[in-house]
């Protein structure tokens, strides 16, 4: 593959040890793929061209690992991501795989149950910043309910933010140095998630101790599961300045997690996303959370490792064509060009008084074509590379 989407460090292009590690179980069948050791992942995707590896506590260290066994595994996950030249620029924690974990971790009703979850991260904590991780993923998978006769469902809201409060004070105490990545769900593996989307993290983060620690992680398939635009979650916690993470795959609306191949089942809107994030200059994380279909083998893993980062990488080489684009550029120009607007921009007495006094010609305002039929087309044909 030698073209101009070769991914490079500076990409900044991770996967989970889950993603290239998953097994290929569903709810239906079992696994289809032998275990991938984690220094086996890692050598994975340094082959494929990946700069980073991110990991749950447990994706490395069983849950019941003695306290040797476990230095003695980090210990060799070190020496396998510094022989590959890998970094680790995330860790997360698993607070939902373990049966303990069944009705929520950080909002079970059972204080033993919380107190345990809490101890966990912690320890998960400990871990990442060993590794050298700086961003630590909260994704409440099991935050949730069947039935919401369970629990009030403030009362959950207040227990989530004792717990990342109490999260937020560790890391300061330890001098970890953690920024804390929200990941929102509407569903799946619990009937109904807590903080169902991003935006209602975000509307979270601000009744924080400490909010200026604590950010989101969107994934596209989960504003996607439901029905939302991805782009337009990310783009509001851009401006909030929260995008700490990003979780890209892809996912076709109204079904099960599909975790697909980044850019696989929406291309139209994995451009526009790729595009936001190349053009505000966003400088995190790269992270592909998806895994291969249930028929691949592991060489059909690497392929699917690969094609995540050649996708976005060609996709920011059609953005880049999409700016040069003069009809393009023109016709996006034209829209705002009205300079005899009054202003507005700042309230004061005197643009009061004028805007009060403004006439507007509304009908022909509402005449005027827009040609988003021609924008929309050669912004397709650009993608469908005929331009
Ligand atoms: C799990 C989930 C992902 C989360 C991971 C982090 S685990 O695979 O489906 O969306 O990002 O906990
Ligand atoms: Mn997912
Ligand atoms: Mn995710």
């Amino acid at each position: 593959m030698a073209d101009a989407f070769v991914p490079r460090p500076e990409h900044k292009f991770s996967f989970g040890l889950w993603t290239v590690g998953n097994r290929g179980r569903d709810p239906f069948g079992d696994a289809v793929r032998d275990p991938l050791p984690p220094e086996e992942a890692v050598a994975l995707l340094a082959e494929a061209g990946a700069w980073g590896v991110n990991l749950h506590d447990n994706d490395l260290v069983p849950i019941d690992a003695s306290a040797s066994d476990r230095d003695r595994i980090v210990r060799g996950f070190r020496s396998a991501c510094e022989r590959h030249a890998i970094v680790v620029p995330m860790a997360t924690v698993n607070l939902f795989y373990d049966p303990v974990f069944r009705d929520g971790a950080f909002t079970a009703n059972d204080p033993r149950v919380r107190a345990y979850a809490v101890q966990k991260t912690m320890r998960a904590m400990d871990l990442g910043a060993e590794l050298g991780a700086r961003i630590f993923v909260l994704w409440g998978g099991r935050e949730g309910t069947e039935t919401d006769a369970c629990r009030r469902p403030d009362e959950a809201i207040k227990r989530l933010r004792e717990a990342v409060n109490y999260l937020c004070e560790y890391s300061i105490d330890r001098e970890y140095g953690f920024k804390f990545a929200l990941e929102a769900k509407p569903n799946e593996p619990r009937g109904d998630i807590y903080m169902a989307t991003t935006g209602a993290y975000l509307g979270f983060i601000p009744t924080l101790d400490h909010p200026e620690m604590v950010g989101v992680n969107p994934e596209v398939a989960h504003e996607h599961m439901a029905g939302l635009n991805f782009l337009h979650a990310v783009a509001q916690a851009w401006e909030a300045g929260k995008l700490f993470h990003v979780d890209l795959n892809d996912q076709f609306p109204g079904r099960y997690d599909q975790d697909f191949r980044f850019g696989s089942a929406n291309v139209k809107s994995a451009f526009c996303l790729v595009k936001f994030l190349e053009d505000v200059g966003y400088d995190g994380p790269r992270h592909f959370d998806a895994h291969a279909y249930r028929t691949e083998d592991y060489r059909g893993v690497l392929e699917f490792a690969r094609g995540c980062m050649r996708t976005y990488l060609i996709l920011r080489e059609r953005a880049k064509q999409w700016h040069a684009d003069a009809e393009i550029q023109a016709l996006v120009a034209s829209v705002g060009d009205a300079h005899d607007a009054p202003n507005f921009s700042r309230y004061s007495q005197r643009n009061r008084d004028a805007l009060l006094a403004s006439t507007f010609d509304r009908a022909g305002l509402a005449k005027r074509g827009l040609a988003y039929e021609r924008l929309d087309q050669l912004t397709m044909e650009v993608l469908l590379g005929v331009r």
